[in-house]
């Protein structure tokens, strides 16, 4: 292929045609489309398709292809509205994807199945025009050298982004504890090895429960216990979220002074490193954006008065589902902000449970309000049932294209879908080898290792 086309492009010199092939984006009109099978098994295959309008800005499109083989079937897709008939396959946008200016691009996926072979679809167009721009393969990014906290050092909020010292955005992927009044036999050192080298994990999130046998019980206890997976998390590189895990009752001013001793304690001590975020409360529920935001300007302040430059995370009315688990959305924090600087938002889903509609207010609340999914699940919101791939993997495209860092619920090996390694895994040394990891674990494992190309100037 890439002989073909200096060969082509040998030709084009001698023609006079240099411009035309060096410049491909440039002389194209309509769009390129990069075709990618992530995975194959038998009878079935996973690929992604991801197409960049190289014409004018579009408020709707369909992207369309042929199947060449009979036997390939799309068996379901994400990220678009999908339909086959025969072997014409038509892929329309979503309410949240719909709009691509010039030189944007959508990504979807599908699962298919096939018989005989899997030939590569041909014939892409977007909104009925062939898609001839370039094929050339984009370089893979570039990762860079040192653990996640040496490259991007302490960190800030710059508009709607979590940003690194040298004031870029950056996108942080990782895992949260299970309560570690539970599953504290997870987080040692082989486990925390395999999350920072294996996984490539660029944070832990450290769940300490408030209720359900949690901090309550024992304050020094847990407070000397998050402080220590601090450590473990800055000695792999690794940022460390702390979460005041307020579930059950949901008002968050229930536990209001707890938190203002628990906050002040942990930011003092914490103060100097450049790894610490503090999330305030967990998900919220039962209780008005009012009474979240009048609990986060009378908890803020005191992990400023301790540590005046960390990172604050806020969770949101309905579970941090910034509302819409109420009824509501957004709006109500846009236009009744925390009165603090420095601060996100917590957006929450669990992909089996939560779709289209949560997809859409995130992705039209991403472009007004800091954002950070300091928890999510491949699973229902009860944390069991069978993982949802195409959703997980439509929340993760969506995250990724608007660079909001999150944390997956849970690095543990609790009997529940939703842990990421098999129950019994805590009582071995071996978090490594594949075989410690559920469905959700390999699926959340792949996502996080790819390199992060994190911006170093
Ligand atoms: C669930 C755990 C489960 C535990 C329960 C106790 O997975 O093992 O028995 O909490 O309260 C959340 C919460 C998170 C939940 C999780 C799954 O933040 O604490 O964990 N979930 O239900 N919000 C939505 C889902």
């Amino acid at each position: 292929m890439k002989r073909l086309f200096a060969l082509l492009a040998t030709f084009a010199t001698v023609l006079g045609l240099t411009a035309a092939f060096s410049s491909p984006a440039v002389a194209a009109t309509g769009c390129k489309v990069d075709y990618t099978v992530s995975s194959q098994w038998s009878g079935g295959f996973q690929a992604g398709v991801k197409v960049t309008n190289l014409g004018a800005p579009v408020t709707g499109w369909t992207l369309g292809f042929t199947m060449p083989d009979a036997g390939q079937k799309v068996v379901q897709g994400w990220n678009a509205t999908w339909s086959q008939s025969g072997p014409a396959v038509s892929v329309a946008g979503l309410d949240w994807n719909r709009t691509l200016a010039t030189g944007a691009a959508a990504e979807v996926g599908f699962t298919g199945s096939f018989t005989g072979a899997n030939p590569k679809p041909t014939a892409f167009t977007l909104n009925g025009v062939a898609c001839t721009g370039s094929l050339e393969e984009e370089p893979p990014p570039v990762p860079s050298d040192g653990t996640p906290v040496d490259i991007n050092g302490p960190l800030h909020v710059c508009g709607v982004n979590l940003c690194n010292q040298y004031d870029r955005p950056v996108q942080l992927r990782g895992m949260s504890t299970h309560g570690i009044q539970w599953f504290d036999a997870c987080y040692n050192a082989a486990s925390l090895d395999a999350l920072a080298n294996d996984w490539k994990s660029d944070l832990l999130r450290v769940s300490m429960y408030v209720q359900e046998d949690g901090y309550e019980t024992d304050p020094a206890g847990f407070t000397a216990r998050v402080n220590e997976l601090v450590d473990m998390a800055e000695a792999r590189g690794m940022y460390a979220l702390i979460d005041f895990h307020t579930l059950t009752p949901g008002d968050p001013n229930y536990n209001l002074d707890r938190a203002k001793t628990f906050f002040a304690s942990v930011a003092a001590r914490n103060a100097a490193k450049k790894n610490v975020i503090y999330e305030i409360t967990n998900e919220p529920n039962g209780v008005s954006w009012s009474g979240i935001k009048s609990y986060a300007e009378q908890v803020i302040p005191v992990v400023r008065a301790a540590d005046p430059d960390s990172v604050v995370i806020v969770g949101t009315r309905g579970w941090s589902s910034l509302g819409v688990s109420d009824g509501s959305n957004e709006s109500e924090v846009v236009n009744n902000p925390v009165n603090a600087s420095n601060i996100m938002y917590a957006f929450h889903f669990y992909a089996a449970s939560h779709k289209d509609s949560y997809r859409s207010t995130l992705s039209r609340a991403a472009s007004r309000l800091p954002l950070f999914v300091t928890e999510f699940g491949t699973v229902s919101a009860t944390g069991g049932g069978a993982m949802d791939r195409a959703s997980t993997t439509a929340w993760l495209d969506l995250l990724d294209q608007l660079k909001i860092s999150y944390a997956n619920w849970t690095y543990s090996d609790a009997p529940e879908s939703s842990a990421a390694l098999r129950p019994g895994t805590c009582g071995g040394g071996d978090y490594s080898s594949s075989g410690v990891l559920t469905d959700s674990g390999a699926l959340l494992k792949s996502r996080i290792s790819t390199p992060d190309s994190f911006p170093t100037s």
